[in-house]
């Protein structure tokens, strides 16, 4: 294969438009939902903050910026290895260790939209994964997982978007065994379009939170709040979804985008 001859490809694929970039990022602002921890256990991420130092005035006449107040796991976000504590010592675990080579690789779409649609609370099994990979083919070593529930269709508001009542948030997610699952099959990592990568009621499984204990565990990814899934196939799109170079960063916003071959 003549790898120089497929990128250049590629490039006039992307400005013909035969390529097309698929935008998987909500907005980030000061409305944008963000996780709420049970008071006892933590303490919440901040919310966010866009403050204006200039707009071609008196404090920069000629030019417009701002400063944020921005927690890293704020919005459309990736989740480092060192995120949690079982990934805490990955020398390559946080969000300026991990090679840029993992920021861009192949996706699997599985749809749960229908099922997340009919119970808030549903959660994707080894079965239904299995079945998926009859139909659209084994997943492979180093691709990106995520998990459609059109959860972003419910943009209305952070209620809406947590969707918590006295029973705590009500949300899908993986089971921990379907994790398990993914981890055999060696994957880069998983992505949600909830305001996490596990489900609301993850808090009470074993172990608790399995996407993050053991995903993170395996010096794998996550992504949350990612939108849009439904432009996807269930296979065959590229995903980029790198995060500022924080310093031993734990996670950050993204912009989360895909590849996807047109007609
Ligand atoms: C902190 C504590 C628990 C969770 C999370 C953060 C996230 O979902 C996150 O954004 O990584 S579950
Ligand atoms: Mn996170």
């Amino acid at each position: 294969m003549d790898t120089q001859k497929l990128l250049g490809e590629l490039a006039g694929q992307l400005l013909s438009g035969g390529i097309e970039v698929v935008d998987l990022t909500a907005v980030l602002g000061p409305e944008t939902p963000l996780i709420k921890l049970p008071p006892d256990l933590a303490v919440d991420t901040p919310k966010i903050e866009i403050h204006k130092i200039s707009e071609y005035d008196k404090n920069g006449p000629w030019w417009a910026w701002n400063w944020l107040k921005l927690g890293e796991h704020s919005g459309t976000h990736f989740d480092a290895p060192v995120h949690w504590i079982s990934g805490k010592d990955y020398a390559d675990g946080a969000t300026d260790t991990i090679p840029a080579q993992k920021f861009v690789g192949p996706v699997n779409v599985i749809d749960c939209s229908k099922e997340a649609a009919a119970d808030p609370d549903f959660l994707l099994t080894v079965d239904h994964i299995k079945a998926w990979e009859q139909k659209h083919g084994a997943i492979n070593p180093g691709e990106w997982v995520v998990m459609r529930t059109d959860w972003d269709r419910r943009g209305g508001s952070e209620a809406e978007f947590l969707n918590a009542n006295e029973t705590g948030p009500h949300t899908p997610g993986p089971t921990a065994e379907a994790i398990m699952y993914l981890i055999e099959k060696d994957v880069r990592g998983w992505g949600s379009q909830t305001i996490g990568t596990d489900a609301g009621k993850a808090g009470g499984m074993e172990p608790p939170f399995p996407a993050h204990t053991l995903m993170h565990k395996a010096n794998k990814y996550g992504l949350a709040s990612l939108c849009n899934l439904d432009k996807l196939p269930p296979r065959g799109a590229v995903l980029i979804v790198a995060p500022l170079k924080i310093e031993h960063g734990t996670g950050s916003p993204i912009r989360a985008l895909a590849l996807v071959a047109k007609g």
